[in-house]
This record gives C-alpha cells, structure tokens and sequence, in this order.
C-alpha cells in the first residue's frame, strides 16, 4: 500500500506519532532540484503551464474541473468552479504561472495540479510554504499512476523557488494526517436540498417541519454589524492575525492577502465570491470579524436543480476570544450571536446551504445553529514537515 507515498518526506503509518520530533524530514538545497520536467512516461501527453489571465486557457481549467473533479461517494454532486472562484483561489497574492501546471494529450488539458505561496505557522515555528490544491485528472487516465507525476512535478517547481514545504488536504486516507475534520451542513433552503436529495427527511417528521426548523430571521441581529470595506483592512489583519494565535495550525496573513481573501472584487456577473463583515463598536473599534464564500456543486441527477449555492464559513474572528483567560461561555455566546447572522445573510443571498468544518472554535456553534454532520471528512497533510496530532488547527482556503 502507498506506493508512491512511502518514498515521500512525510510521517508515515508505522511510526508513533507522539514520539514525533517536529521539523523538515528532508534537506535540500535549490542547486541540487532538478530544472528538467519529471518524465511523463505517456506518448504523446505533454507538460503545459496554465496562464489563468487569459480567458480561453482560464476555460480550459474550469472544463477540466466542472467535468472531473471531487464528487461525492455516490455520485451525486461535484464542485463546480466558477472562473471568478478560481481568480480567487489561484490568483492570490505572490501566485506564479509556474504552479498552474497541467498535462495535454492532443492539445487537450486532460491534467491539472495547482500552488500557492502562503505562511503557515506550525507551533511556534512559522514558514513560507505552499498550498497544493486542484489535482485533478480525466476520468479516462484514471489508475495510470499519473498522480505521482503531477505531485512531483509541482514540488520540482515549489523547490526551484525555494520553498520546501506544502499544505495540502483530500477526502482520501494518506500518510499521513496531522489533522482531521468532519464537514457539516446548516440548510438554509431545506425544501430544495431535499429535493435534490441532499437533505433525507427523518423518520417521523414532515417536509413542513423542516422546514419550520431552518426557517432564519429576516433581519440580523448584532449591533454595529456592518459589511468590511476597505478601510477595515488593517483592523482585520490584527484581530484575526492575533485570534489565530489561538490556534496549534494556521495561515499568517499579511495585509495584501487581507485585502485579497476577504475584499474579492465582484465577478461579472454582480456575485460576490467572498461576503465578509465586521462589528464596529461605538468607539469605531473593529471587535469581530467573519466571512463565507460561496462555491456552487453541479446536481448530477436531479430533473428540477442543475445546481446548490453553498456558502463555506471562512475566517471568523472576535475579541472575545482574545482575553487572558478566555471567558468560554462569553466566547460561546459571541460566537453563536456573529454565526447566527451569517446565516442571516447567507440566506439573504440566496445560498441554499451553509457549510463548516468542525475546526477552529467551530464546535462551540454548530450545534446550536442547526448545523449536521455530513460524511465527508477532511484529512489535512503537510509536506516535508512532521508534527504532532494538531486538533482544531486549521487553514479554510483548503475548503475550496
Ligand atoms: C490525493 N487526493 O494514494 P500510493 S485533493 C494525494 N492526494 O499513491 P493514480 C493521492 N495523493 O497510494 P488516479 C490522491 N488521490 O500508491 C490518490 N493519490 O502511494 C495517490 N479525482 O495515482 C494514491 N482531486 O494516478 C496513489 O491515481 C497514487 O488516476 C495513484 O488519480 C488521483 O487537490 C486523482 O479528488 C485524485 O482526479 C488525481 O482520482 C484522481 O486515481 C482525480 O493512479 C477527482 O496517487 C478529483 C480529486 C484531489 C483533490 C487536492 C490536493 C492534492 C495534494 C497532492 C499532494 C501534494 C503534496 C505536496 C507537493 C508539494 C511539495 C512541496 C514543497
Ligand atoms: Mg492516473
């Protein structure tokens, strides 16, 4: 078993976890990585890199993606990427065509694997790493063992900036995961996710009961709650900068990204990406901070949906959770009041459900909020780095 991953730089299943020394597993330097591409091994396929500012090879990604990527276990539903989602995700700050890279057969894109450069803070020891996301292959070269190539080919080129480490997520069990969450999912449109057979109706209930349940105010409920604008961009980057202090595993931003990952233009069509929103207290203080994106999933089988609207919970921050010691219950209650008004305005927007991971102080709200568990898991990785078990860590781009 693992194959290809017993020969990688990561902590493997035979090994005691809490015996761990933390640190890179494997030392090099950028003179010693190869600069040819690794060897592809198929007849006629071909490297290519991907220039995601041009529309045409922009499409090509989104074809690639809306046509093969994550489903559910039964085939129900897949991520559905919008190119304004994708200028989100790939195109944020410090991105490099570089790690767009993708596979032609006959001219067409039937690979793709993707970076970007992000901080991420282990412990005590923060490092510039990169976040690998979107690998994806054509159904029809499934089990040819072209993963393995596409993975080695992006860590040539993260290596040849020099940068050693990788964050990385997946539904699949790999050696091996410094962290596990459970997806979780608050309808906010019962009626819809039940017709598309997202949502069951439980034994006993009615379709009216549901959706009497999930039913929201129309109208939010936190003083001073107001969307973040630019002007709010250094008040952001020190309050969740310093709330994910609280955390064993997290991203560090700086003021560029701030303005990137919660302050997305809107795409053509006038629909937001990312909806983010703070409180400001009557001194004009910033005291909490949350945002959702939204990702739309293709209905597969349904007569009446082509698609769901989900809102992903992102970054969330407060000052409750800031004070030495942290009042738990004050924090519960802040939390449950800044989670209920996104739900508010999720559904104000039309999403017809509302997703989270059981990460950050997560677990303090979902219940509450009507939120359930789902059977997705997600198993969060690190490249070349060993760490302890890390609960609760947490890095919500790799959501997208
Ligand atoms: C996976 N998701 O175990 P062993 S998540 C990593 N991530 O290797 P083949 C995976 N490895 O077991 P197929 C993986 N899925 O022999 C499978 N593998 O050691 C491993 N699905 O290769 C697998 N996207 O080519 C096995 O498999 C080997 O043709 C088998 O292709 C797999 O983006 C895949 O779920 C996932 O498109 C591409 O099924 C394909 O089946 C597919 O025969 C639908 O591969 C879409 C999908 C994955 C989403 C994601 C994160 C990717 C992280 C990759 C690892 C990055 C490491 C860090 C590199 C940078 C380092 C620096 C610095
Ligand atoms: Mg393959």
């Amino acid at each position: 078993a693992y194959k290809f991953w017993a020969t990688q730089p990561v902590p493997q299943f035979n090994e005691k976890p809490d015996t761990f020394k933390e640190g890179p597993l494997r030392i090099q330097k950028v003179e010693d990585i190869s600069t040819e591409h690794v060897g592809l091994a198929l007849d006629g396929f071909e490297w290519v890199l991907l220039d995601l500012t041009n529309e045409k090879e922009m499409t090509e990604v989104e074809d690639i993606l809306n046509g093969h990527y994550v489903e559910d276990d039964e085939a129900m539903f897949r991520l559905k990427y919008s190119s304004a989602v994708l200028k989100w995700s790939l195109l944020s700050p410090g991105w490099k065509k570089q790690w767009h890279v993708g596979v032609r057969v006959n001219k067409k894109l039937c690979a793709f694997i993707s970076a970007i450069p992000v901080e991420i803070r282990v412990r005590d020891q923060v490092m510039h790493s990169s976040e690998v996301n979107f690998l994806c292959i054509h159904k029809k070269l499934r089990g040819k063992r072209l993963a393995p190539v596409l993975i080695q080919e992006i860590t040539r080129v993260i290596n040849l900036e020099g940068i050693w480490q990788a964050i990385y997520t997946g539904g699949v069990v790999l050696p091996r995961p410094v962290s596990t969450c459970r997806y979780y999912h608050r309808a906010l449109d019962w009626k819809k996710l039940y017709e598309v057979g997202f949502s069951p109706l439980p034994a006993g209930t009615k379709e009216a009961f549901q959706i009497r349940k999930y039913k929201l105010p129309e109208d939010t409920a936190t003083r001073g709650l107001r969307e973040m604008q630019a002007k709010d961009v250094d008040a952001v980057d020190n309050l969740l900068n310093r709330y994910l202090k609280r955390y064993d595993l997290a991203p560090v931003f700086n003021r560029e990204e701030i303005e990137h990952w919660f302050l997305n233009p809107n795409d053509k069509s006038g629909d937001k990406v990312v909806y983010s929103y703070v409180v400001e207290d009557g001194n004009g203080k910033i005291t909490d901070f949350f945002s959702f994106f939204r990702l739309e999933s293709s209905v597969i089988k349904s007569p009446k949906h082509s698609s769901i609207r989900a809102g992903y919970l992102f970054y969330y921050a407060t000052e409750e959770g800031l004070t030495t010691p942290v009042d738990k219950a004050k924090l519960e209650k802040r939390l449950n009041a800044l989670m209920g008004d996104a739900l508010i305005l999720a559904k104000r927007y039309k999403f017809d459900v509302f997703n989270a991971l059981s990460l950050m102080d997560n677990a303090l709200f979902l219940e509450q909020q009507k939120f359930g568990p789902g059977d997705g898991q997600l198993h969060y990785y690190l490249f070349n780095y060993k760490a302890k078990p890390i609960a609760g860590g947490v890095d919500a781009r790799n959501q997208l």
